[in-house]
This record gives C-alpha cells, structure tokens and sequence, in this order.
C-alpha cells in the first residue's frame, strides 16, 4: 500500500515536472524582427510612408515595375537594389525617426519615387 502512495508520488512528481517545463518553454519568440512589404513601380513608393516599431525590421521591397529600382535610406546608409519582376528582403535596424526614402536612379526621386519610413518608438 505504501509503495502504490509513493509511486503515485513520484508519477505526479515527474508529469509536474514535465508539464512546467513545457509551460516555460511556451512564450513566443522575442524580438522577431517586424517585416513590411513596399512596392516599387514607376514613379512611386506604394505605400509612401511606411510605419514600423524601433529595434529590428525587414523590408520586403517589391519591384513591380518594369525599369530596375532601388530602396535608399541615406541616414542608415542603405540601398538594396530591386530587378524588375523581383522581391528582395532587406534587414536592418532603426532608431526612432523619420528617414526620407527614395530611389536613387537618376531622375527616379523626381519622378515621385520618395517616400518616408517611420520608426515608431
Ligand atoms: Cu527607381
């Protein structure tokens, strides 16, 4: 009769133990970096102001257009060119602010390929 109240002890003990390790494996991964997709065409930006949370992000540029794009960010020194046709994802990380986003092709900024990114603290 003993035996049976200690083994059930030890039963509870390791489903206990088992349970709480799985509950404090749980909690969903930190600091996943925020990703926001950005379409590039000729002339334009779409969206024109993206808005994304400080620390890590990723930007998915997408060329929609048919002449080749960039994405350029001067202040964080960034400028992944985009193919026509293509989608290139891009990481960075960014301190709060407004950084003006444009397309360094010649005369694409003019045109209207200008935008701004938004870093939200
Ligand atoms: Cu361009």
């Amino acid at each position: 009769m003993r035996k049976g109240i200690l083994a059930a002890l030890v039963i509870a003990g390791v489903a206990f133990a088992v349970l709480s390790a799985m509950w404090w494996q749980a909690p969903a991964p930190v600091d996943a970096p925020a990703t926001v997709a950005i379409t590039l065409r000729e002339m334009a930006f779409s969206p024109g102001r993206i808005e994304v949370p400080a620390g890590a992000v990723t930007v998915r540029i997408i060329n929609a257009g048919s002449l080749e794009h960039d994405f350029s960010i001067d202040a964080l020194q960034i400028s992944p060119n985009v193919r026509p046709g293509s989608t290139v994802e891009y990481s960075f990380v960014a301190a709060p602010g407004e950084y003006p986003v444009y397309c360094s092709l010649p005369g694409h900024r003019e045109a209207g390929m200008a935008g701004t990114l938004v870093v939200v603290p």
